[in-house]
């Protein structure tokens, strides 16, 4: 890591607000000789930590007016010196400034490489870092507020004291090794077993929450699945509040998936429209009936969707078990799975499968619309306490992972195998851990989660 220390304070630059037009916009300068390359730039000295009111030259002329800041390292976002000069908010404008600061020997940054520094010179860790990027591309208030969490060190903080308690658990279990012969012995004594029991209800702990902060912050895909004319077109468009998807009494109306991010009760939802279900001859319906089921299989949650004028009948009834069973199958978390029973207005529920969470909307009146979003949080483990952090699909891998290990951990001890077994399923859980935080990172792992941000960040 020293070494990627030296090789990279040199003198980065990007643009740091959005692109377009706006009141403001901010260049962003970072590493060796920040605070006298844009001295330079500004032509007057600029004062540490105080916002200098200045103008911006190129090498010919005046580029524009505005602010500089100065933030010496290591007090500063990437731990570097840091400038940020604030112009006027043209593209035009930023881009000579930019080009000025290319001049005098600085290079445009990656996408990332702001944050990337940070954790490099331990002024977040990783998972602050990718928090990071999760905050700013939030959809919803729940989304921000999460990853906000998560960037101030509430996840982070969880894991580094699971993973001391494993670095403590090893410290005994390594010391017992020394002595083969009294090792279980050593172990009983040292109370081991039971630590390794508390990680394990630690670690399932932070592993549920996690599952949250994933949803929360990747959002949730809700996909509406059923049979033909059910009407999961005019509940999309309800749940949206436009007409997104086309609606007519023509049974097989919707032929591709049609999605749509929206918000409910402040979580961000992908809900995705899908083609009715049933035997078809057509080429195209049969392509768009196997991306249904296999949306189904990857949503979040699945809304089954029937009509209650046709539940009447005992056949359609027996085609919807049928069916519900058809996506428990694909389905890799087989009971997010919930009946909504549309077209309330012109009956009511009846021969429903009994083992199926169901509700009774109306995509045309309205009815039950309020109680099918409540059901769909519920359905996702959401009720109306916030997410204690924001979390990624590699965090909540890495935890299964450790909890797989430090299982493996357990059983070593009960089986009686020996401290150097016990040892060495702790040691792999550890470094495992530590992939969260950053203590430990594969380097084309850094790449990938710091190609992911946008430029400037
Ligand atoms: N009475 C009543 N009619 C509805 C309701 N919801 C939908 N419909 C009608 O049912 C018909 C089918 O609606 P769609 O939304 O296209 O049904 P779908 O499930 O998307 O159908 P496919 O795309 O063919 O799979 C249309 O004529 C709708 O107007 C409802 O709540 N009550
Ligand atoms: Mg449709």
């Amino acid at each position: 890591m020293e070494a990627n220390q030296a090789l990279n304070n040199d003198l980065i630059c990007a643009i740091a607000t959005p692109p377009g037009q706006g009141g403001v916009g901010i260049v962003r300068l970072s590493g060796k000789g920040a605070g006298e390359v844009a001295a330079q730039l500004c032509a007057k000295p600029l004062q540490s930590r105080t916002a200098v009111y200045t103008d911006f030259f190129d090498a010919q002329e005046l580029l524009d007016n505005g602010l500089a800041l100065w933030f010496p390292g290591p007090n500063s976002f990437t731990g570097e010196d840091v400038v940020e000069l604030q112009g006027h908010g043209g593209p035009v404008i930023q881009h000579r400034i930019l080009n000025a600061l290319c001049q005098r020997g600085a290079r445009l940054a990656r996408p990332g490489e702001f944050s990337e520094r940070a954790f490099m010179n331990g002024k977040l860790d990783l998972a602050q870092a990718e928090a990071v990027a999760d905050l700013i591309a939030s959809s919803s208030i729940a989304a921000s507020k999460a990853a906000l969490n998560t960037l101030k060190g509430a996840f982070s903080e969880m894991i580094s004291a699971i993973a001391l308690d494993i670095a403590n658990m090893r410290v005994r279990v390594e010391a017992a090794i020394d002595f083969p012969e009294e090792d279980i012995e050593i172990l009983q004594e040292a109370k081991v077993a039971e630590d390794i029991a508390r990680t394990v209800t630690a670690l399932e702990a932070i592993l549920e929450q996690a599952n949250q902060g994933r949803l929360i912050n990747s959002g949730i895909s809700v996909a509406l699945i059923g049979q033909p004319n059910v009407g999961k077109s005019s509940l999309l468009n309800a749940l949206a509040g436009e007409e997104a998807a086309i609606v007519t009494n023509i049974p097989g109306t919707t032929r591709d998936l049609l999605k749509i991010d929206l918000v409910i009760g402040g979580l961000p939802i992908r809900l995705v429209d899908t083609a009715g279900l049933r035997e078809s001859s057509d080429e195209v319906e049969k392509i768009g009936i196997a991306r249904a089921i296999a949306q189904a299989a990857e949503a979040d949650l699945t809304l089954y969707v029937a009509a209650a004028d046709t539940l009447e009948e005992g056949l359609a009834s027996s085609e919807l078990v049928g069916n519900i069973e058809l996506i428990q199958e694909s389905d890799s978390q087989p009971n997010n799975i919930l009946l909504v029973v549309n077209k309330s207005d012109l009956g009511a529920m009846r021969n429903l499968p009994k083992d199926i969470a169901s509700v009774s909307v109306s995509a045309k009146t309205g009815e039950g619309l309020d109680l099918l979003k409540k059901a769909i949080q519920e359905s996702v483990g959401f009720g109306q306490e916030n997410v204690p952090f924001a979390a990624r699909q590699r965090h909540i891998q890495i935890i299964k992972d450790t909890l797989v290990k430090v299982n493996a951990a357990a059983q070593a001890l009960t089986q009686n195998q020996g401290a150097e077994f016990v040892a060495e399923e702790l040691y792999i859980a550890h470094q495992r851990l530590g992939e969260i935080t950053g203590t430990v990172t594969p380097d084309d792992l850094l790449g990938k989660i710091f190609s992911e941000f946008c430029i400037g960040k």
